[in-house]
């Protein structure tokens, strides 16, 4: 995102971009108090951060900003052994990286009901599940027929489908054919149910899908659509000075879905919708300059504000006007009701649940609050300004959000700028610098800059959400699904899990049962043979919170963490000859160095 808009519009950057200008004054003195959480208190909202190319998810404290947790997703995690653990192997299927820009999380009547979290993977089409009581990743799912899987939106009236986007055209199927005719390539938007993450039904469009959005009531999703060209080059996406929203009416799809009006599309066997040549009864695409970007549902369920990147406006459509769109009562271009001038690479909208939007933008490095209802009176000619305050952001802001701001508990309090360069903000670490994430009083008129937060590279989106809101779990549960496949095996093994510590030869492969207890495992010697392939499935019976163990095998590049009451798994191949201890990796008990015991590998 940020390098296609610095290149494609080099001329227009300010003295802001990086490498150049000053850096304004810090933060005041007095304004940082506001951020400070003393010791033992907690913070009032968690923020759930993507973690962009990290592959990972991350939670911070708001308004202190400190990070509290990294939640490996599509990645490899050394700490945890995600990536590396049996459970993790099976849904990453060999995959070792992701690229995350949207988490959201699950809803009922309009507000977060602290089931799930779900983020997308644009680097290999994927949708994954966080379970929040435990905040670890519990189910991954593959999107067919999809390529760069970008922005996605949970339904917002209850836990029902999460839609996706392919924000990449590809052939249908992409199996070799119409390679070389762009024209033919589409893109999908696809429903994946929340509660069993299978795929529902795909819509098949002909333009591209960017980022998404749903409504309150369960009747629509939006996509903005940047290349409505249907370019593939640079130049050639940016053609035409006005694309488009589509406007996906769910109820029509399902209808169609039900009534078997679906062809399928390659190898997958999910119900495909054909909505190519929009607009129909499927989707209706409402006209948006330049190249939108982003696209964001008022808390009062009235309005979709879409951002348009290439142009300095966002555009705003009164959701009730498309029952008429589609009825074919009144024009698609009658469903929008303003189109305010915001500045300069308009990105992501946030809003504050008093009528005020906070939109980012990106190349003059500023947040606008403008006024909706302003807004709207000033398309209809009256002589009114919708702008509020601007505020510089340092620098090239991204992504924006705010607190409950995806919700219809929208309550203004604190704003996150997502800043792409923070340039000379921090001491210099090499060649690459940290992002910044600023966070910014909104609690009342005045826009007011009160902490810089660096991030590890690259967050593109975060939600922050009331604390109440969010119940974890002390100690593991074995609700989650992965419990069944070790309780199978242990049935098979004739082992109780809490229970026993025993090793099972099966030919070339053994299992080692084991349990673990401050500061013991139940097992000091485990005697294998070289080449044999070595399973540990280890159970941790303390049932004190936080206390955990990790199981690390030396020379063998194993470990995992086990927590209070959990079952992990891994499998590797026993190496050469000899001795390899094998340790607890997690500060566990005043004998935690002792916490060892030998894998005795045999000739
Ligand atoms: Cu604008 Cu994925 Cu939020 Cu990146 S997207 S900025
Ligand atoms: Cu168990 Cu350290």
């Amino acid at each position: 995102m940020a390098w296609s808009l610095s290149a494609c519009t080099g001329g227009t950057t300010t003295s802001q971009a990086p490498g150049g200008g000053t850096a304004p004054a810090a933060p005041d003195a007095h304004a940082s108090n506001k951020t400070h959480v003393p010791p033992g208190k907690h913070d009032d909202y968690y923020g759930f951060w993507s973690g962009g190319q990290s592959g990972e998810v991350r939670i911070l404290g708001v308004p202190s900003m400190r990070e509290l947790k990294r939640i490996p997703v599509f990645n490899r995690d050394s700490a945890t052994g995600w990536g590396q653990t049996d459970f993790s192997k099976a849904l990453l299927k060999g995959r070792t990286m992701g690229d995350t820009h949207h988490v959201h999380l699950s809803y009922t009547d309009g507000t977060y009901d602290g089931r799930y979290a779900y983020v997308n993977d644009k680097a290999t089409a994927r949708l994954a599940r966080i379970r929040l009581e435990t905040m670890e990743t519990d189910k991954i799912v593959d999107i067919p027929n999809s390529q760069g899987t970008h922005g996605i939106f949970p339904q917002r009236h209850k836990t029902g489908l999460v839609l996706c986007n392919s924000e990449f055209r590809t052939p249908m199927p992409n199996d070799g054919r119409d390679m070389d005719d762009p024209k033919k390539y589409a893109a999908m938007h696809t429903a994946i149910d929340g509660e069993t993450m299978e795929v529902k039904w795909q819509c098949m469009v002909d333009g591209n899908l960017d980022l998404c959005a749903t409504d309150y009531t369960g009747d629509y999703s939006f996509a903005c659509c940047y290349n409505s060209e249907g370019g593939v080059t640079l130049e050639e996406m940016m053609g035409a000075d006005q694309d488009w929203v589509w406007c996906f009416n769910l109820k029509a799809i399902q209808a169609a879905v039900d009534a078997g009006k679906t062809m399928t599309v390659g190898t997958s066997k999910a119900p495909v919708v054909d909505a190519r040549g929009g607009d129909n009864e499927f989707v209706v695409r409402v006209p948006v300059p330049k190249s939108p970007h982003g696209v964001n549902i008022s808390p009062d369920g009235k309005y979709a504000v879409m951002c348009g990147k290439l142009s300095p406006t966002v555009t705003v459509v009164e959701i009730s006007r498309l029952a008429d769109v589609f009825a074919g009562k009144i024009k698609v271009a009658d469903a929008v009701v303003a189109q305010p001038e915001v500045g300069l690479g308009p990105l992501h909208t946030a809003f504050d649940g008093r009528g005020n939007a906070y939109t980012s933008i990106f190349l003059d490095s500023v947040m606008t609050k403008w006024n909706i209802d302003k807004a709207i009176r000033a398309y209809k000619g009256e002589q009114v300004d919708p702008i509020v305050a601007k505020l510089d952001v340092h620098y090239q802001v991204g992504h924006t959000n705010a607190s409950m701001s995806e919700t219809k508990e929208a309550d203004g309090k604190w704003l996150v700028a997502l800043c792409k360069f923070s340039k000379d903000r921090f001491l210099p670490v090499g060649l690459l610098h940290p992002e910044n994430d600023q966070l910014i009083d909104i609690s009342d008129d005045k826009l007011d800059l009160i902490h810089d937060g660096p991030t590890a590279p690259e967050p593109h989106d975060a939600v922050i959400v009331r604390k109440d809101l969010i119940k974890t779990i002390k100690v593991q549960d074995r609700k989650d699904d992965r419990f069944k496949m070790y309780e199978e095996w242990a049935a098979k093994d004739g082992v109780k899990l809490m229970d026993d510590n025993k090793v099972i030869r099966d030919g070339k492969k053994v299992r080692v049962y084991m349990i673990s207890q401050a500061p013991k495992f139940g097992l000091t010697e485990v005697r294998v043979k070289s080449g044999d392939e070595v399973q540990f499935i280890v159970t941790n019976r303390d049932s004190v919170e936080d206390l955990a163990h990790g199981l690390c095998v030396t020379q063998h590049d194993v470990n995992f963490l086990i927590n209070p009451q959990d079952t992990q798994s891994a499998t590797f191949t026993a190496g050469e000859p000899g001795v390899y201890w094998y340790y607890c990796t997690w500060f566990c008990h005043a004998m935690h160095l002792e916490m060892r015991g030998r894998l005795i590998v045999e000739a």
